[in-house]
């Protein structure tokens, strides 16, 4: 008789957070539901996290790691592995210094454990300042802007969709993504309830997306000039003496020097350029004024692109304009577990710049489209090695294909994957962590940026495989290995890699931190004392109790509050209540002040200005998300993906009779640096000017292993996408509002 269990757990696919339920019958994952007794989710599950256990137990992942020999590839055990790493990493830094190595850090960091805890760690063993992420082809712009407002780059303050009364949403599709930068299960369904209550919902996109067709309005804007929007929706707020601070009020600064600076933005000024009529905009900030609880949100199709930082910026400069900021139903901060209240220094940008094309350091990265340059670039810090962790730039960064060639200069490329992508088919070796069922996961990246004070965490469901390491373990080793790299470390005939003792290296970090920050429930206590209470917990699970005791509702030393014994004890999580007012606590600015109008925000208005005379004209390229696929690496599930072509270009009628193309047709797609053949889809949910194509597909090249998302097929939008234009900000990519032409396939 087969055994059967059933289990709460976190689905780890996106930023809802949601509670899963699986069902297991001897170690295989049968069946998964929503989990009804998460008191978040309530048991909403969309079609990803329903094929979760698909994902998880996908036969194409990697077991074992695999080293590259003469005659490909080579299953090895872990040992060997990091010996390779080891002796390779070694010969390197030898040869040009820790300087010459990169990392970059991918998405599905943020959904693990080993990615939230162990990946500083790793960043400062390799003693590198080429420190790469996902980042900067996704949120990055908001982070410069929170910091330069709010004093913290991860002070982003969340549209309190539950209370709202009117929510004005640009460039974000959460019909499809379910919400980024805004953690709420059932974000769908939460919109229809603003409706229902009477509420409005107005979506800035220049697709009529499935959130835009559910909506009571949709405004189909020309790509990327959302920034020339805002600034005449405050404008107009302004001018037509709308503007009311609200409880925000006593805490802003710079009020009239922002006024000032968006002054020439007006709406008349602003609209043939933004392709919307004037008396639109003045309507629609007028709206907004009018809303007891108003909200603005801005997402990856105003941050991914030209003006990315100033959207992030202006959206919060609406909010302070109507009173939002900080209000219940208007944008507010979360306060999560784990958070122990240190107040770092207030946040700069351009610490350092870029080698090769001076772009500022932005939370002690740099761009990843500088990424490319900086390998082919000769010099003192020239790129010799990459270590990857989680992450496929050559799917989801700018013009892939330069990329690419660059990767294949390296000396080593490490990837801790557990598939063979685009990007770690051309490494020299390949860890495998275990996957989600065998790890823990504390969810930590998304509990601050809830709707809703949450806290999150799911055991590993199965035990460790045979031969398998947790990615904790696999990240630890790389750490030491890259600290030890003088002394060859890890190497055949070095010393071994010493996990528990680095560790107790981490713990000690961490136990640090939470007995010297004063507003910590361990402050006071020795760093010996805090990690004894962790008792025999070792690597993820010793952490997150410490932060967890230390944070707000914190057990502290003793046992009520939160700890992990209490999280293992409420397996679909714990709700702490509503968001609350933070203000000014959460501020963390050298004024002690929301500052509204930061000087090197300003200063890149006269760009924006400019842009109202030229901007692009012709066709440009956004990107769009499918409900069915997950960025580079979701879409080798076929329940999931079905079979209908994902991958086609959209273009509107009107373009399509201009470039003599039908519906079905291919058609050749360039830009400034390559080409794509791909499907047309006619339709007019796309505006005129507009054409949209998925990134993430095309992993059919070979090398890749990832057999049913081969056949799914589809190109690389990435091919298209410019690694030279970037925010000058905060150097996130431009992923929307690629000019393009088009033209029959040959
Ligand atoms: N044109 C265009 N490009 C885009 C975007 C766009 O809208 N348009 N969106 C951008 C955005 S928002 C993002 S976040 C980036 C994502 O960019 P990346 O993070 O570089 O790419 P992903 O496709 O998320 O790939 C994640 C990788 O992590 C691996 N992985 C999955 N689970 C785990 C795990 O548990 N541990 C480890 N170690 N690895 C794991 C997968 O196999 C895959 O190789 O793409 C960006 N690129
Ligand atoms: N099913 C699924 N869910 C996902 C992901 C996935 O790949 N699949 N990826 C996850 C990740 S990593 C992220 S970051 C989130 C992203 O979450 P969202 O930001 O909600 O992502 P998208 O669905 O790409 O929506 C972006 C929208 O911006 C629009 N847009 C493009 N250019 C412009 C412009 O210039 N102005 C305006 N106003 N709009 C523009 C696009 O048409 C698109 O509808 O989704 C997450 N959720
Ligand atoms: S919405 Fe996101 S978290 Fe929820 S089930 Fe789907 S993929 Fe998982
Ligand atoms: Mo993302």
């Amino acid at each position: 008789m087969a055994a059967t269990e059933t289990v709460a757990r976190l689905c780890p696919l996106c930023e809802a957070t949601c509670g899963l339920r699986l069902t297991l019958e001897d170690g295989r994952v049968t069946t998964v539901t929503g989990d009804a007794d998460d008191p978040f989710s309530g048991g909403y599950l969309c079609p990803k996290g329903a094929t979760f256990g698909a994902l998880a137990q996908d036969p194409d992942r990697l077991r074992l790691p695999v080293v590259r020999d003469a005659h490909g590839w080579r299953e090895v055990a872990f040992d060997e592995a990091l010996q390779v790493v080891a002796a390779k990493l070694h010969d390197v830094v030898q040869a040009h210094g820790p300087g010459s190595v990169a990392v970059y850090l991918g998405n599905p960091n943020v959904h693990t454990a080993a990615g939230q805890l162990y990946v500083k760690p790793l960043v400062k063993a390799l003693r590198t300042r080429h420190v790469y992420s996902a980042s900067t082809v996704d949120q990055m712009p908001k982070h410069v802007s929170a910091g330069l407002m709010f004093g913290s780059a991860g002070s982003i303050p969340v549209p309190d969709v539950d209370r709202t009364d009117h929510l004005l949403m640009l460039g974000a599709n959460p019909r499809m993504s379910n919400g980024s930068l805004l953690t709420a299960p059932d974000l769908p369904g939460r919109l229809d309830r603003l409706r229902a209550r009477g509420g409005r919902l107005v979506v800035v996109d220049p697709r009529r997306t499935r959130t835009a067709r559910r909506a009571d309005e949709h405004v189909a804007i020309r790509p990327g000039t959302d920034a020339l929007l805002l600034a005449a929706i405050a404008t107009t707020l302004v001018e037509e003496d709308l503007v009311r601070l609200g409880a925000a009020s006593e805490h802003l600064s710079g009020l009239d020097e922002v006024v000032a600076a968006l002054a020439p933005f007006t709406p008349e000024r602003v609209a043939s350029t933004t392709r919307i009529e004037a008396a639109d905009i003045r309507r629609i900030a007028r709206e907004l004024a009018a809303a007891e609880r108003p909200a603005v949100y801005g997402r990856i199709g105003v941050h991914a692109q030209r003006f990315g930082t100033l959207c992030a910026w202006l959206t919060d400069v609406v909010n302070a304009l109507v009173g939002a900021l900080d209000a219940p139903g208007g944008v507010m901060w979360a306060r999560p577990g784990h958070e122990v209240g240190t107040r770092p220094t207030p946040y700069t940008t351009g610490r350092w710049h870029s080698r090769v094309r001076g772009l500022p350091e932005c939370n002690g990265e740099l761009p990843v489209s500088t990424l490319a340059e900086e390998i082919e670039t000769p010099g003192e810090g020239q790129i010799r090695a990459l270590v990857t962790v989680a992450g496929n730039p050559l799917r989801s960064t700018p013009n892939a294909d330069r990329l690419a060639d660059a990767v294949d200069q390296l000396d080593l490329v490490v990837s801790v994957d557990p598939y063979l992508t685009a990007t770690s088919s051309r490494a020299d070796v390949v860890l495998p962590p275990p996957g989600p069922l065998h790890e823990p996961h504390p969810e930590l990246a998304f509990a601050s940026l809830s709707v809703r004070n949450v806290t999150k965490h799911s055991p590993p469901v199965l035990s460790l495989p045979e031969g398998a390491m947790h990615e904790w373990q696999i990240l630890l080793s790389l750490a030491a290995i890259a600290l030890g790299v003088e002394h060859g470390v890890g190497t055949s005939d070095g010393p071994p890699v010493d996990l528990e003792a680095a560790d107790h290296v981490v713990a000690s970090q961490v136990a640090q931190q939470v007995v010297s920050t004063p507003s910590s429930r361990l402050h006071g206590l020795e760093v010996d004392e805090a990690i004894a209470l962790a008792g025999g917990h070792r690597g993820p699970d010793r952490l997150v109790d410490l932060l967890w005791r230390a944070g707000p509702y914190g057990a502290g030393a003793g046992e009520d509050g939160l700890s992990l014994a209490t999280m293992l004890a409420n397996p679909s999580g714990i709700d702490h209540g509503p968001l609350e007012p933070r203000l000014p606590g959460i501020l963390a600015t050298a004024s002690g002040r929301v500052e509204l109008a930061p000087p090197t925000i300003l200063a890149d208005l006269p760009r924006l200005e400019e842009a109202i005379e030229d901007a692009p004209e012709g066709l440009l390229l956004v990107g769009r998300r499918h409900l069915r696929t997950n960025n580079s690496w979701g879409q080798n599930v076929a329940a999931l993906v079905g079979t209908r072509d994902l991958c086609t270009l959209w273009v509107h009628p009107d373009d399509a009779a201009a470039f003599g193309l039908d519906d079905g047709q291919q058609a050749l797609v360039s830009s400034r640096v390559g080409a794509v053949t791909a499907p047309v889809e006619v339709t007019d949910a796309v505006t005129t000017g507009t054409v949209s194509l998925p990134h993430g597909f095309g992993n059919d090249e070979d090398g890749i292993r990832l057999r049913v998302a081969a056949e799914v097929g589809g190109v690389n939008s990435n091919v298209l996408t410019d690694e030279q234009d970037v925010d000058p900000l905060s150097g996130n990519a431009v992923l929307n509002g690629i000019p393009v032409t088009l033209a029959a396939a040959p």
